[in-house]
């Protein structure tokens, strides 16, 4: 365990540069190290160190920090000469994104090569990183999180530790990513429906973020709902969106644009009204989906 204010980055594009600065912001001696040496020029400047190999960075630093394109990426780094044998005693917090098996399979490797591993999920661009709310998911052993997790907090305040399964990290990223994606597919039909309709889209995307804190207490009571597994209504009966979705999609048709979204919600809400649901709460639709 050391308590030194060192560490070391590896991976240097867009999210890695920040993180490098962050720490000699917070006055760390930091290490480097990036397959094209010259993006660390400008930390240097700063009074990082550029190791001369992926292994010399690692062994510079009880705790290194890895952040790369991907886990084929991550993976071509630890099959570099000295890196296997680098790891030895090492903590390394792993904040590329990958998959729950990429998780499990590097923290497998990293425990054959006695090292400590934390899978890290960061849910930040890089210049919204270093904040108290920046969102930084992060599993893997309770005492290896203890230890990093002051390193940690220079990344970001927001941090949610998900337990020792390090996949949790990555499976949880993966969960959060599909709401995400899932608005943002909606809210790309309703941009349609603003540009049809001639109406101002930066005002319609104003309209949308100023229903969002009512639409996150809405999420919030659904998985509550889906936790307890009690679908019986409080408010609105599923038949309610079973029917709103059907007009979006007749609006659409009737206008001549997209339905591909349309069909897709109005589709899957008519199957669970079918299915005898449209009594019940909204989120009784993920009983659809779990068969
Ligand atoms: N940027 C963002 O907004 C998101 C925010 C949420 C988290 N992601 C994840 O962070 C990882 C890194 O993303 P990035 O934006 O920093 O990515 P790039 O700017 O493209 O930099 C990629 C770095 O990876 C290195 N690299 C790529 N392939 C290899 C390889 N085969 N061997 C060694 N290094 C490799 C690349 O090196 P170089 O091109 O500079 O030599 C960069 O250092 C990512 O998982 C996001 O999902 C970012």
């Amino acid at each position: 365990m050391s308590n030194k204010k060192e560490v070391s980055v590896l991976g240097l594009g867009a999210m890695g540069v920040v993180i490098a600065r962050l720490f000699l912001d917070q006055g760390y001696k930091v290490t480097l190290w990036n397959r094209t040496a010259d993006k660390a020029d400008a930390l240097v400047a700063r009074g990082a160190v550029l190791a001369r190999s992926a292994a010399e960075a690692l062994r510079a630093s009880r705790m290194a920090v890895m952040c790369v394109y991907d886990y084929r990426a991550a993976d071509a780094i630890f099959a570099m000469d000295g890196v296997a044998a680098a790891m030895d005693g090492r903590l390394l917090a792993q904040l590329t994104t990958g998959s729950p098996k990429d998780a499990r399979e590097a923290e497998a490797w990293a425990h054959r090569h006695g090292a400590a591993y934390l899978e890290g999920a960061i849910q930040a661009a890089p210049d919204q990183m270093g904040r108290p709310d920046t969102p930084l998911l992060v599993s893997g052993a309770q005492a290896v999180f203890a230890e990093a997790e002051p390193l940690l907090k220079v990344l970001a305040g927001g941090i949610v530790y998900l337990g020792e399964k390090a996949s949790a990290a990555a499976a949880m990223d993966l969960a959060t990513l599909s709401s995400i994606y899932g608005t943002m597919l909606g809210f790309l039909h309703g941009a349609r429906i603003a540009e049809h309709e001639g109406f101002d889209v930066a005002e319609y995307g104003r309209i949308v973020a100023g229903i969002m804190p009512t639409f996150a207490g809405f999420l919030q009571h659904e998985g509550a709902v889906i936790q307890s597994g009690d679908f019986a209504i409080t408010q609105s009966p599923m038949r309610i969106s079973v029917e709103a979705t059907q007009r979006i999609l007749q609006t659409a048709q009737e206008a001549g644009i997209s339905t591909e979204f349309p069909a897709f919600a109005a589709g899957l809400f008519r199957r669970a009204d079918a299915a005898g649901l449209g009594g019940e709460e909204l989120a009784a639709l993920i009983k659809l989906l779990r068969k």
